[in-house]
């Protein structure tokens, strides 16, 4: 059994949908990754600083399950080489500013279907918000809502409750 990663993917400049179903197509087209789940497309509003005054457009956002030998490292080097070639330009950023394309890693599990964890400068598992954005939770509860977050002991179905019961 290979290991096991949910992604979640967002963009909210240029051609959105070309963004997101391309890295999807990358990503699947990779030797070392074979997806085996994508969510549907969502149309969500930016939780993020305005720019120059104005709201920032709004995302399409998604999420995939990807079976993989990479390990969380090697993973995140593949994932923001694919944001690269999708023209995203961290150092000229604000963070939480527009992006076409952004690439996060939620979960992962190891070859036994154990839920790793990992707190370091440049990578964090899971993905230390994904439990407060809806944006993550309603795109992964379509895909991976069994999957139990191993520090907030909730599934993902769980957590969108709890977030969806917190936000009305
Ligand atoms: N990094 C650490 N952990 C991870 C991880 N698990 N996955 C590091 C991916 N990267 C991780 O990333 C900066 C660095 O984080 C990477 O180089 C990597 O070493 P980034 O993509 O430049 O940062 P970011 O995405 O701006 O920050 P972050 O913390 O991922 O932000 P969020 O919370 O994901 O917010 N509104 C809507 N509607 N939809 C969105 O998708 N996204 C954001 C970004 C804001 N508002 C949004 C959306
Ligand atoms: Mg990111």
């Amino acid at each position: 059994m290979s290991a096991r990663a949910a992604i979640a993917l967002g963009s909210n400049l240029d051609d959105r949908e070309t963004h997101l179903s391309g890295a999807i197509a990358e990503l699947s087209a990779h030797s070392s990754i074979t997806t085996i789940a994508s969510s549907s497309f969502h149309e969500t509003e930016a939780v993020g600083p305005n720019i120059d005054g104005n709201p920032q457009p709004s995302y399409l956002n998604a999420a995939i399950v990807i079976e993989t030998t990479l390990s969380p490292r090697e993973l995140l080097d593949c994932l923001l080489a694919i944001e690269h070639a999708h023209g995203r330009e961290r150092a000229t950023e604000e963070r939480w500013g527009p992006r076409t394309l952004d690439l996060d890693i939620l979960l992962y599990t190891d070859n036994n279907r154990l839920n790793v964890t990992i707190d370091e400068d440049t990578l964090t598992i899971p993905h230390p918000r994904m439990h407060e954005r809806d944006f993550v939770l309603k795109p992964l509860a379509e895909i991976a809502s069994d999957w139990l977050h191993p520090i907030q002991n909730q599934s993902v179905a769980e957590l969108l409750a709890r977030m969806t019961a917190i936000t009305r």
